[in-house]
């Protein structure tokens, strides 16, 4: 938890994010996304040979109702677990809540799913922001050949709500096909 009250200028880089006091930073390997990837025989095998970083974020999160704000740096890193690219775990925000995103390197899909059930995945390039509304659940993914890179702000009183997702699963899965990304519907 951090309490920033100066203000402040940031590289967008893990290192310069995790030289901020209070700043958490937090690592994702395989072994923390089982039941995440859909291919868990694939998952299994790349853990045989290694239990490899698939992403990292560092938050610099503030606490209250106050129009105060939250924010992180996340980076993918590049890869597959099956057919599908690396991700993150994806969450709605318990009492909704919006988020902002900025990409700084990379090329991904934003994957949004409501709690009605509609289902959108959107390109992620640099250079670009992306609004994610309050009852959107939000999985980024990586579809490039290098890192995904991305800056994201959120308001200080919003939890994060994992469950659903591990139980129902997104909407669109991102693979790699023939000709680059595939985007495959499961359901909605
Ligand atoms: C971004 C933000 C954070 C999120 C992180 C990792 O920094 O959306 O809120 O925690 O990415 O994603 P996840 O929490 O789904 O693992
Ligand atoms: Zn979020």
């Amino acid at each position: 938890m951090t309490n920033i009250t100066e203000p402040l200028s940031l590289a967008l880089g893990l290192a310069s994010f995790r030289s901020v006091e209070g700043a958490e930073s937090n690592v994702r390997r395989l072994s923390d996304m089982v039941d995440y990837f859909a291919d868990n025989e694939a998952l299994q095998r790349a853990l045989a040979a290694g239990d490899r970083v698939v992403y990292e974020f560092v938050e610099l999160t503030q606490e209250g109702s106050d129009g105060v704000l939250s924010f992180g740096l996340t980076r993918i890193r590049p890869g597959l677990v099956g057919r599908e690219y690396h991700m993150t775990k994806g969450h709605f925000h318990t009492h909704g809540g919006d988020e902002v995103y900025l990409v700084s390197e990379g090329r991904g899909v934003l994957v949004l799913q409501s709690r009605q059930g509609d289902c959108r995945a959107i390109d992620m390039a640099p250079g670009s922001m992306y609004f994610v509304p309050g009852q959107w659940a939000h999985r980024t993914v990586n579809t490039g050949d290098g890192d995904l890179t991305f800056l994201a702000v959120w308001p200080g009183d919003i939890e994060h709500d994992y469950e659903t997702i591990l139980r129902e699963g997104f909407c669109k899965q991102v693979l790699e096909g023939p000709d680059g990304p595939l985007i495959t519907e499961l359901r909605g």
